[in-house]
């Protein structure tokens, strides 16, 4: 991803007299608790105003921005959408098409599809924190090793500190958010998890198929704090995962690439789905962790990730980066 732009404007908080804000107010209040409703068709990205481009691709077709709404700092993802082959035969007969240029057997065209075969996907992140913003800006990575004893004195105190809000994961579990969204839930307290398609996924097709099982159990940080004990809930996770969207999508456990992220942003366990045709971000050998992998190797040490030296990139700008060049590890 090119970066557009690198500044960073200040995370003023909202004025308390700006009279649209106290609607918005009152929503962001029910979404902490969740929210279940569809919203209909009302434009709230409509008082959007941009301050800065984070990153964009012309590859991936997707541009992150950054801005103010309702005087809050919001970030809003514009992405555009796979083209499904079910909606072909009313692209090629219901455009408009204006020619380009033509040269030999060769022409190009700008077509006009019908507006709802024109659609963005639009994710936003209101209010916005600073985290939020540095996650969604393009910089430079580095690679840090990350030693037991490191992760004790550095990254524990850290993440405990410093580390998103999980309150969206509690809010799936509790059913106050995204419930009619789940695809497969098994209620045990121990071994159950829910599965439910992941916010990145538009669930148009299942070429870039995206979905995360996320446990009840509510004391596992990461990989770092997994143990032999915890075998049968992975596992449990890895079969019923792939059972589930074998079901719903009819995409085998040959197709399906499970895995969880070290670090991960959010810091409640989880298992990321992904097709494996979709080349997935974080999907990368320095980040993702393959769930059958995890297993195994905790099958042959109980305590392999207490233990073992992890790598991971982190951005030029993360606070946990700056930690590891404090403790003189970079
Ligand atoms: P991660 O490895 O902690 O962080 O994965 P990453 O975002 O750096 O990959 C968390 C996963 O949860 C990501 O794939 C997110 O796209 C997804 N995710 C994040 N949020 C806030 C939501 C949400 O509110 N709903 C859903 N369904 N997925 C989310």
């Amino acid at each position: 991803m090119a970066a557009v732009s690198t500044k960073c404007e200040n995370n003023g908080e909202a004025s308390d007299e700006y009279s649209p804000k106290n609607k918005k107010t009152k929503r962001d209040q029910e979404n902490s608790q969740g929210e279940n409703v569809k919203e209909g068709d009302e434009n709230v990205l409509s008082g959007f105003k941009t301050t800065n481009v984070l990153s964009d691709s012309a590859r991936e077709k997707v541009i992150f921005v950054h801005g103010k709404l309702d005087e809050q700092n919001a970030v809003v993802i514009l992405e555009k959408t796979p083209i499904r082959e079910d909606t072909l035969a009313e692209i090629f007969a219901a455009s408009t098409l204006t020619l380009d240029m033509r040269n030999d057997i060769y022409s190009t065209y700008r077509l006009q599809a019908p507006p709802h075969l024109n659609e963005l996907k639009a994710t936003v992140v209101l209010p916005a924190t600073e985290k939020h913003v540095k996650k969604y800006q393009c910089q430079e990575s580095f690679l840090v090793e990350e030693t037991a004893e490191d992760y004790q004195a550095i990254t524990l105190p850290f993440i405990q500190k410093q580390s998103f809000s999980v309150q969206w994961v509690y809010n799936i579990l509790e059913k106050k958010a995204e419930s009619e969204r789940i695809v497969f839930e098994d209620p045990d307290p121990k071994l159950g998890f829910v599965l439910l398609p992941d916010f990145k996924w538009d669930q148009k097709q299942v070429d870039n198929l995206y979905l995360i099982a996320i446990p009840h159990q509510r004391n596992i940080k990461s990989l770092r704090d997994l143990t032999s004990e915890h075998l049968p809930l992975l596992q449990n996770i890895f079969q019923k995962g792939k059972d589930a969207i074998l079901e719903k999508y009819k995409l085998p456990a040959g197709k399906l690439r499970a895995y969880l992220h070290y670090q991960p942003s959010y810091y409640h366990l989880h298992v990321h789905f992904t097709n494996l045709g979709y080349e997935a971000p974080g999907c990368g050998v320095e980040r993702a962790h393959l769930l059958a992998d995890v297993v195994q190797n905790l099958r042959s040490d109980p305590r392999y990730y207490k233990t073992r030296t992890l790598y991971f990139p982190l951005r030029a700008d993360d606070g946990l980066l700056g930690q590891f060049k404090e403790a003189g590890k970079l």
